[in-house]
């Protein structure tokens, strides 16, 4: 159990995730100032300036950090570079959010501790809310990102974004998740017979593959060699998958003041998530073993003398979060 880690600071943790908020929410509320149809504008406000971690986004601008110390760039500039894409990546975020709480989906009344979006704007506008964003992610990363990045890495970076989005994505995990809803029974038959990776298809498509993005993003458009990128992919999917570990067992140990939604939803809907199928225990046990490979990825001498600090506590952060 490595979860004291997180209290030893080397560096402001807390402060450090603080910063990158404060700098992404700072520019989404400029990207989203606009008025008109304004029904519209205020759904997507409403979602995307509701709070949350903003871990995604953070894990692009520290990726992009951690390549950015060997190609000599200041902290400005960094910031400037890979900014719009860490927006881009919390509007797509905040649709799939919005998307997800809908009834024909998980059916969530609270999101962030607040009414879902449809609650208060209504399914069709929640609807169209969360197509607008997800195009308008698309639009702010390939129209705000800096001239001085080469044109053909910006659109490597969109169509990656696509990719993780898509049919073998995000849509393909929730697909597969909403195909396994009430097959929970089912799945623990097939595990018994060795038949063990669905959850974790489950778990790599719908959030597992924004994240992987998200990093790979953030040091794609700071230069990162094939390498790089391949090793910093591993990191982010040990996270990934860890991410929603974490998110599954906060289902059922977490309470809604804390979640800021309505938990013990998995269990109640027949879910199959890493808790319902490998039991708490499980759950913690894969928790650790991601840890280590995480860290380990990081620890590769490839990222010698790079500032992978922050990298390191966001993974644990990911793992021991309380919400
Ligand atoms: C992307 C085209 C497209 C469609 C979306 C609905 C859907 C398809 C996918 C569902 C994805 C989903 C909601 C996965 C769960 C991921 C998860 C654990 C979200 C919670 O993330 P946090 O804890 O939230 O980072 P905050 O509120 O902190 O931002």
């Amino acid at each position: 159990m490595h979860q004291e880690s997180l209290t030893e600071a080397a560096f402001d943790f807390s402060q450090y995730l603080e910063r990158g908020r404060q700098l992404v929410e700072g520019q989404l509320a400029v990207y989203l100032s606009e008025t008109a149809p304004k029904v519209l504008w205020e759904s997507m406000r409403y979602s995307v300036l509701s709070g949350g971690k903003r871990l995604r986004a953070i894990l692009c601008l520290s990726a992009a950090e951690a390549i950015a110390a060997r190609e000599n760039h200041s902290q400005k500039e960094v910031v400037e570079i890979v900014l719009p894409c860490c927006c881009a990546i919390e509007m797509v975020h905040a649709m799939s959010l919005i998307h997800d709480d809908l009834p024909a989906m998980d059916n969530d009344d609270y999101r962030r501790g607040k009414l879902t979006n449809h609650k208060v704007f209504g399914e069709a506008i929640a609807l169209l809310a969360g197509d607008a964003l997800l195009l308008y992610a698309n639009q702010i990363l390939l129209t705000k990102t800096p001239a001085q990045i080469d044109p053909a890495v910006t659109l490597s970076v969109a169509s990656e974004l696509c990719r993780a989005c898509g049919p073998k994505g995000m849509v393909g995990g929730q697909v597969d998740d909403l195909a396994f809803t009430g097959r929970l029974e089912q799945v623990k038959i097939d595990l018994e017979a060795g038949e063990n990776e669905v959850v974790e298809l489950i778990h790599r498509g719908k959030t597992g593959e924004l994240i992987r993005f998200s990093v790979w993003s953030g040091a794609r458009l700071l230069g990162a060699s094939a390498d790089e990128l391949a090793i910093l992919s591993k990191y982010a999917e040990s996270l990934g998958l860890a991410f929603q570990i974490a998110d599954d067992l906060l289902d059922v140990t977490g309470d809604m003041k804390t979640l800021g939604k309505t938990p013990g939803k998995d269990l109640a809907a027949n879910k199959v998530t890493w808790v319902t199928v490998y039991g708490e225990e499980g759950s913690r046990k894969r928790l650790r073993e991601l840890e280590d490979a995480g860290l380990a990825y990081l620890d590769n001498s490839m990222f010698a003398g790079a500032p992978t600090n922050a990298l390191k506590k966001l993974l644990q952060y990911a793992i021991y979060r309380s919400n």
